[in-house]
C-alpha cells in the first residue's frame, strides 16, 4: 500500500517540481533585465486543475481492527442513520424497530407487527426501512418494509424526534399487494432505498414462483420497483403504468447507487450461482431461465416426488433435498433478450443480502458465505476484483452500513433460523452491531 500511495504523489511531485523550475527560471532571470529594461510580465500558461479522481483515486476496506458495540439483537436486517447521527434498526421476526443514540443505548421506537408472518424456513417479516425528507419544514418520514399473513407491503410513518429521541407516529399501508410465498414467506426481497433520483426503490423476489412472477412484466414480484413518493407510477418507468423497473430477480436484498450513479444489486441463486447486477432501465436478469452466467436446467421430478416447494433458499439451501437440478455450469448463456450478471459467487462463498457504496467501494454483506464482499469502483460500470473480509469470524452478516464517524457498521443475522450458529458465527452475544474501521487504499 505504500508503494500505491508514492506512486500516486508521482504527478503532484512532478507538478511542483516542474512549477520550481519554471519560477526558478524567472527569478533567475529577473535581475539582469532589472538594470536594463522594466521587468515584463511573465506569460503563464495556466495549468488545468486537476480533478479529484486525478488527484485520490481510491477507495476503503476494513483496515482490520473491529468492536462489538450493541448486542443480544435478533435477526436485525436493516441499519440506518438518522441526520443527527443516531441509528435505526430492525428486527425481522419480532417487529421492534430500535434507537441507538450516540452513547450506544438502545431503545424500543415502534413495534411493526406481532403477527408471525410464517410457520418455518422464515424469511419474511419486518425488512427494509429508508426515510426521507417529504413532509412540510423538512421533516421525516419511514417506509418500512413488512410481510404479513397475506402480502408483502411497505408502511409509512411520521418520523419525529421528541426529546431527544426518534418517534413512529401516523402508520399507514403505502403500497400493497406484493405477491408473498405459501407459510415459508422465502425469496421477499424486501430492501428499500431512496435513489439519487428521489424516488423509492423496493427490490423484491420470485416468492417461489420462479418465472411465474420473475418473468411477467404484470407481476410485481420478481423485480425492482421505482416509486413516486406519493406512491404513484413515475412517468420515465420502462412502462407506462407500471411500477417495474426490471425483472428476472430471484431474490434481491440489497441495492447501491455508486459516485456514476450506476445501481449495483445483490442476487441469490438457487443452488450454483448468486449475482452482483449492473441494475440498468427496463431490463430483465434472466431468472430461472439463467443462473448466474449459464443456463438453469431443473432435471424434471421423479415420480412421486413431492417436488419444489420453494423453500429451497440461497440464504441456506434446505435441510433436506428437495429440488435435483443440473448445476448451472454446463452451458454458457447468451441471449440478448437478457442481462449476464457483472460478478458471480458460488452460495457458499456469498449470499449475500445488503450492499452499501462506500467511500469509493461497493461493500456487500453475506449471510452463508460469513463475510465482506469490496469491490472498488475503478471507473464507470467499471469494478475492481472482489476482495473478501472476515470470512468466517462473525458468522452471517446482513448489512453493512457507513456510520457517521467514517467507520462501517455490520448487523449479524445468526439468529435467523439458518443455521448460523453452527457455522462458526456463534457468539453468546449474538445478534450485534460490530464497528469496524476502514483504511483508505489509493491506486
Ligand atoms: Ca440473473
Amino acid at each position: 500500500m505504500k508503494a500505491q500511495s508514492n506512486k500516486r504523489r508521482d504527478p503532484l511531485f512532478e507538478f511542483v517540481i516542474v512549477g520550481a523550475l519554471i519560477t526558478g527560471a524567472v527569478f533567475a532571470s529577473a535581475p539582469s533585465n532589472k538594470v536594463e529594461k522594466p521587468v515584463t510580465q511573465p506569460t503563464v500558461t495556466p495549468t488545468p486543475e486537476p480533478t479529484i479522481e486525478e488527484v485520490k483515486p481510491s477507495y476503503v476496506v476494513p483496515a482490520g481492527t473491529f468492536k462489538t458495540i450493541v448486542t443480544d439483537l435478533r435477526a436485525p436486517w436493516e441499519l440506518l442513520f438518522l441526520p443527527d447521527g443516531q441509528a435505526l434498526v430492525d428486527e425481522r421476526d419480532t417487529g421492534t424497530i430500535l434507537q441507538i443514540d450516540k452513547e450506544r443505548n438502545v431503545t424500543k421506537v415502534a413495534f411493526t407487527s406481532t403477527t408471525p408472518p410464517c410457520e418455518k424456513f422464515c424469511e419474511g417479516g419486518t425488512l427494509g426501512m429508508a426515510y426521507v425528507a417529504d413532509r412540510p419544514e423538512g421533516k421525516l418520514s419511514l417506509f418500512v418494509f413488512l410481510t404479513t399473513l397475506k402480502d408483502n407491503r411497505i408502511l409509512k410513518y411520521d418520523l419525529d424526534k421528541v426529546d431527544g429521541s426518534w418517534s413512529l407516529s401516523n402508520k399507514r399501508v403505502f403500497f400493497s399487494g406484493i405477491d408473498r410465498s405459501g407459510l415459508s414467506t422465502t425469496h421477499n426481497g424486501g430492501r428499500l432505498a431512496i435513489g439519487p433520483d428521489g424516488k423509492l426503490w423496493v427490490s423484491l423476489g420470485d416468492a417461489g414462483m420462479k418465472g411465474a412472477t420473475s418473468q411477467n412484466w404484470n407481476r410485481l414480484a420478481g423485480s425492482v420497483l421505482r416509486i413516486n413518493l406519493d406512491g404513484s407510477v413515475p412517468e420515465d418507468n420502462p412502462r407506462k403504468d407500471s411500477y417495474v423497473w426490471s425483472k428476472g430477480l430471484r431474490d434481491t436484498q440489497g441495492m447501491a447507487w455508486d459516485n456514476f450513479g450506476n445501481m449495483w444489486t445483490t442476487e441469490f441463486g438457487q443452488d450454483t450461482w448468486d449475482e452482483l447486477n449492473l441494475m440498468e432501465k427496463g431490463k430483465n436478469y434472466g431468472w430461472p431461465i439463467a443462473e448466474g452466467k449459464y443456463k438453469f436446467v431443473e432435471t424434471p421430478l421423479p415420480e412421486g416426488n413431492p417436488g419444489s416447494n420453494g423453500q429451497g433458499t440461497a440464504e441456506s439451501p434446505a435441510p433436506t433435498p428437495v429440488i435435483p437440478t443440473m448445476p448451472s455450469d454446463q452451458e454458457e448463456f447468451n441471449d440478448s433478450r437478457y442481462t449476464n450478471p457483472y460478478f458471480t459467487w458460488h452460495p457458499e462463498d456469498a449470499a449475500c443480502s445488503g450492499i452499501a457504496f462506500v467511500k469509493g467501494s461497493l461493500i456487500s454483506a453475506c449471510l452463508r458465505g460469513g463475510k465482506l464482499w469490496v469491490m472498488p469502483v475503478l471507473g464507470d460500470k467499471k469494478l475492481g476484483e472482489p476482495q473478501e473480509f472476515f470470512t468466517g469470524k462473525f458468522g452471517r452478516i446482513r448489512k453493512a452500513t457507513l456510520a457517521p464517524d467514517g467507520s462501517l457498521w455490520i448487523i449479524t443475522s445468526n439468529k435467523d433460523g439458518r443455521g448460523g450458529w453452527s457455522k462458526g458465527g456463534e457468539n453468546p452475544k449474538d445478534d450485534r452491531i460490530i464497528r469496524v474501521a476502514l483504511k483508505t487504499v489509493y491506486y
